[in-house]
């Protein structure tokens, strides 16, 4: 499991680096040197730059930062609903349509050129009844499912993935805890819930133990993250935080998968749907807690195995941040 909170964790960085890339090459037009060889070393240049001065050339407002309205915002929906990965429970309950799109990296920079996606829509819902709080998930694309896996046979990458992650703390922003403009610097703590998929279809994902968010069977992991280097599950420290472990954690997330046309096996066009659940409040620092009558602030990623023929890349993923920052959800 190390070596794959390694890999995952290298990745998201990785990815988040590439945006740093992409707003400094956006601010370049404005004097900036535009030198992207340290991406992550300068975003002072933009901070710097008075955002209320017209005769200053940047442009480059940040988006990301849930204080400014969200792009998009929805009702959630009450009552029961049953994690089964079975949406029909879900039919009359509204969510949001939300794009999802790859990063594209640089020209010139030397990283792993993911193979490329189109841009998706999801569909998000939210629902919650007097105990949890309950997510689907949609996404429409082809069935692909390598597993269930042996521990030590690692070909996650041939199946789909799926990431949600909430906002912990106020101002956290959506790129694991940091906004575009700096990568390294976080701005609060985010929960991440984190399914790469090693058990079957129907059958129940997560319920960690008390006090660690990892799922070492079915891999449904409940996660925290200061920033894209200081990520790990529940209950772990983050390497020299200084932090105490979190022995008290709450970690029973759960989750069912299902995808509507895996009767007709591998390639069949369809929906992936994620359909998962979680106490509303858990008491566990590391997690994000819901309220009747609160928000919940929410970003998405996708992970396609069709993406490379290895699958998907630590580099390639769909993610609704760049475009969307947070999701805003309003609780019954
Ligand atoms: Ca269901
Ligand atoms: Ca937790
Ligand atoms: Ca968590
Ligand atoms: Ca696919």
């Amino acid at each position: 499991m190390d070596n794959l909170k390694r890999r995952a964790t290298a990745a998201l960085f990785v990815l988040l680096a590439a945006l740093a890339l992409i707003a400094l090459a956006a601010t370049a037009c404005g004097g900036d040197d535009g030198d992207g060889a340290e991406p992550t070393e300068e975003p002072a240049a933009t901070a710097e730059q008075p955002t209320d001065e017209p005769t200053v050339a940047v442009t480059v407002v940040p988006q990301e930062t849930p204080a400014e309205a969200p792009e998009i915002s929805f009702q959630a929906a009450s009552g029961a609903i049953t994690v089964d990965g079975d949406a029909s429970d879900w039919a009359g309950i509204d969510g949001a349509t939300v794009p999802m799109e790859q990063i594209e990296i640089p020209a010139g920079v030397d990283w792993d050129e993911p193979g490329p996606l189109d841009p998706i829509e999801v569909t998000l819902k939210v629902a919650t009844d007097a105990n949890n709080l309950y997510v689907l998930l949609e996404v429409p694309d082809d069935y692909d499912f390598a597993g269930p896996v042996p521990p030590d046979t690692n070909n996650h990458n041939l199946s789909a993935a799926a990431a949600v992650m909430f906002l912990i703390d106020e101002g956290a922003g959506p790129h694991m805890g940091t906004a575009a403009e700096d990568l390294e610097a976080s701005l609060g703590m985010v929960d991440i819930w984190h399914w790469e998929l090693d058990c079957g279809p129907g059958e129940m994902s997560g319920g960690g133990d008390p006090g660690g968010g990892d799922d070492p069977d079915c891999n449904l992991d409940d996660e925290y993250a200061t920033e894209p280097e200081a990520r790990e599950d529940d209950g772990k420290v983050v390497e020299n935080s200084g932090a105490a472990p979190n022995a008290t954690g709450e970690n029973t997330l759960a989750g069912v998968w299902e995808h509507t046309a895996r009767a007709e096996g591998a390639g069949a066009a369809g929906t992936w749907i994620f359909e998962m659940s979680r106490p509303l409040q858990t008491g566990d620092a590391e997690d994000a807690q819901f309220a009747s009558g609160g928000t919940a602030l929410v970003a998405l990623a996708y992970f396609d195995a069709d993406e490379t023929l290895e699958g998907w890349t630590d580099t390639g993923h769909l993610e609704s941040s760049s475009e969307n920052g947070w999701i805003e959800v309003t609780l019954p």
